[in-house]
């Protein structure tokens, strides 16, 4: 029987969240990423440990056939593979950044500036969308010190917390693009191999939903359960149980993470107390 060949960050930002998306997908890979290939014993699946910079040209050859990696990554190296799912792990963006002294006017500050970049190939896509011509600088990383040194007007580098630029003097005025890990997949897998990926997909999803979500439990006054399923619509709608104290029942729904705090307020204005909130391991639709 085939194996899927999926490959996968070596060592970095996305070596652990990778390893274990697989995991918690029930798929288990028991030697780490000290060797460079492995198997798993309970799926079809072998794992591939790579730079993350070789995975679209490798998924591409179908020396893999699908691969864990970042979204800037992907377009970066614009490779003829497909985009199957964003990964919801190491969110960050791509963006502009000058240094903090200057005045920022909009993009055309940009005009006849030089820019250094590790992403030489968005970024000219984006100036030449914005009708901006700029000289880029193509260095392989630290690119944050390059006004510092001299090297360059600006940079265009990847930000999540945003403290590098801010450790360099520097301020971010533009996004270029939003970024995620994302699975990427070979063009013309065989059959056999689809059956394999969709499998794995669906425990994927399972677990990224479960991630995004919580298991909610609460106390409410009966005349409150209409409104409170109003805004705790759950899977199909929430279960409600009586208590044993007359006029009250117990509700339990799914809230997505990034509603959270809202609904919460919510639920307290409609008097619901003793609010439980649970995570969930796995959630299948
Ligand atoms: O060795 P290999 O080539 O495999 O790894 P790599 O060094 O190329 O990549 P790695 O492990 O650094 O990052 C892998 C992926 O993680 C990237 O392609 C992004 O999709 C994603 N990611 C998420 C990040 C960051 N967050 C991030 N903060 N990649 C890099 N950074 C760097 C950024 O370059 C800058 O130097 O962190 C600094 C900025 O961070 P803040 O928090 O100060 O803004
Ligand atoms: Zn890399």
């Amino acid at each position: 029987m085939s194996k899927l060949k999926i490959a996968i960050q070596k060592s970095g930002r996305l070596s652990e969240k990778s390893l274990n998306l697989l995991k918690e997908s029930g798929i288990n890979i028991s030697n780490g990423t000290s060797k460079l290939r492995a198997e798993a014993k309970n799926f079809p699946i072998e794992v591939l440990f790579l730079r993350d910079d070789d995975i679209p040209q490798y998924v591409e050859q179908q020396v893999a056939d699908i691969g864990i990696l970042g979204k800037n990554e992907v377009l970066e190296k614009g490779k003829n593979v497909t985009i199957i799912e964003e990964l919801g792990f190491a969110a960050c963006r791509l963006s502009l950044a000058i240094p903090k002294g200057e005045s920022y006017s909009g993009l055309k500050y940009f005009n006849n500036k030089s820019v250094a970049t590790s992403y030489p190939n968005i970024l000219s896509q984006f100036f030449a969308n914005n009708n901006i011509t700029a000289e880029l600088e193509e260095i392989g990383g630290s690119v944050e010190i390059a006004p510092s040194i001299g090297l360059a007007n600006a940079v265009c580098d990847i930000v999540s917390t945003g403290s590098t630029l801010i450790t360099n003097g520097l301020k971010e005025v533009e996004t270029v693009l939003k970024s995620q890990a994302v699975l990427i997949a070979n063009k013309e897998l065989s059959k056999e191999k689809r059956d394999i990926l969709d499998k794995l997909l669906f425990r994927i999803k399972a677990v990224i939903r479960s991630s995004e979500n919580k298991y909610i439990v609460l106390n409410a006054p009966n005349e409150a359960i209409d409104k409170i399923s109003g805004i705790l619509p759950g899977m199909k709608s929430p279960t409600v149980v009586p208590l044993a104290k007359q006029g009250w029942s117990s509700m339990h729904s799914v809230v997505k993470e990034d509603e959270f705090w809202d609904v919460i307020d919510q639920l307290r204005t409609l008097g619901a107390e003793g609010i439980l909130v649970i995570p969930i391991e796995k959630m299948v639709l």
